[in-house]
């Protein structure tokens, strides 16, 4: 099979320290990559098959219609790099469409990494699959030589809206280096919308986003020997006009004390951690964004509601 592995050795996030010192903050927060235990990952791909949850239908609709225009616009024999090697769905469809001549799928997770490349180049064996471990939310380097060229990066799912407005821009710049002058980027971003529609996608009525949000409680127990009682927490979902983001919360429902790693943190009633920001951007704005990342805006693929976008940016 035409698959190798390069392992980049990524330092495994520091949950003990993170969380510590997110509870320790005025405004207690943790961040969102500690929503991807076992479980939470099985949680997420629940959601997004969800009725109410529109960006995963949308950006594979986005991929699947208008694929050919993206492949021509990425340009042919290019070296495809996709960072955060996540839906299989939508990676299948942009390969069919792009054809690239080598594609290198870049996940923190070696099992779910490796997993899916052999999947991958069993289905597309004219395609050289080069696996790499990193972990793409710091500077990080990849089986790359100077003469893969052209390059591209595919970034889905609108997980560049779970990044601070800042930390984005840092990112998006150390992706245009990785890429070099020329280089394309197709990345899906979630758009602005009515209220109505945000709460519904965050605050299903099945309970799956509230089930993922509580499972961080669980996870903390389990892994810095917590003593949270999920019962005694529920799940908030709001949109702050003012920052243009989706919020996530765990929102305490009395006073109550609650041990982690030894320590103590105490809750009133109300009081609530912070657990993840989901920026909507207008098309305007991300590419102000982009533009200031070093990117410039070539083209944007909508839906006819305009839920969703996917831009491609040129370096
Ligand atoms: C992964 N990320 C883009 C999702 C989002 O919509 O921000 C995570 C999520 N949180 C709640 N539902 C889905």
């Amino acid at each position: 099979m035409n698959v190798s592995f390069f392992d980049d050795h990524p330092e495994p996030a520091d949950i003990r320290a993170e969380v510590l010192a997110g509870l320790t903050q005025p405004e207690k927060r943790i961040p969102p990559k500690f929503f991807y235990d076992e479980q939470g990952s099985r949680l997420f791909d629940a959601i997004c098959e969800l009725p109410e949850y529109y960006p995963t239908r949308t950006e594979i609709g986005l991929l699947r219609q208008y694929g050919a225009e993206m492949a021509e616009l990425l340009g042919h024999d290019v070296v495809l790099i996709e960072l955060g090697s996540g839906s299989s769905l939508k990676i299948r469809t942009l390969l069919a469409a792009l054809r690239p001549r080598v594609y290198i799928p870049v996940d923190i997770s070696r099992e779910h990494l490796l997993r899916s490349a052999e999947g991958l180049a069993a289905a597309f064996p004219d395609i050289e699959v080069r696996a790499a471990c990193a972990d793409y939310s710091r500077p990080f380097s990849l089986p790359l030589q100077a003469d893969d060229q052209p390059r591209a990066a595919f970034f889905p799912g609108s997980s560049v809206g779970n990044f601070e407005p800042p930390d984005a821009e840092a990112f998006l710049h150390r992706v245009g280096t990785l890429l070099g002058p020329g280089g394309h980027l197709l990345i899906g971003v979630d758009l602005r919308k009515s209220e109505d529609l945000l709460h519904a996608a965050y605050n299903d009525a099945q309970g799956i986003t509230a089930a993922f949000n509580l499972n961080l409680l669980t996870r903390i127990n389990r892994e810095l020997e917590g003593t949270f009682d999920p019962a005694a927490f529920h799940h908030s979902a709001f949109f702050n006009p003012h920052d243009s983001r989706m919020e996530m919360h765990l929102v305490s429902n009395a006073p109550q004390q609650v041990l982690v790693a030894g320590e103590t943190f105490r809750f009133s009633e109300g009081e609530s951690i912070h657990t993840e920001c989901s920026y909507k951007y207008s098309v305007k704005d991300f590419h102000a964004l982009a533009e200031r990342a070093g990117f410039k805006p070539v083209r944007v693929w909508t839906d006819d509601q305009q839920l969703f976008s996917v831009h491609g940016l040129r370096r």
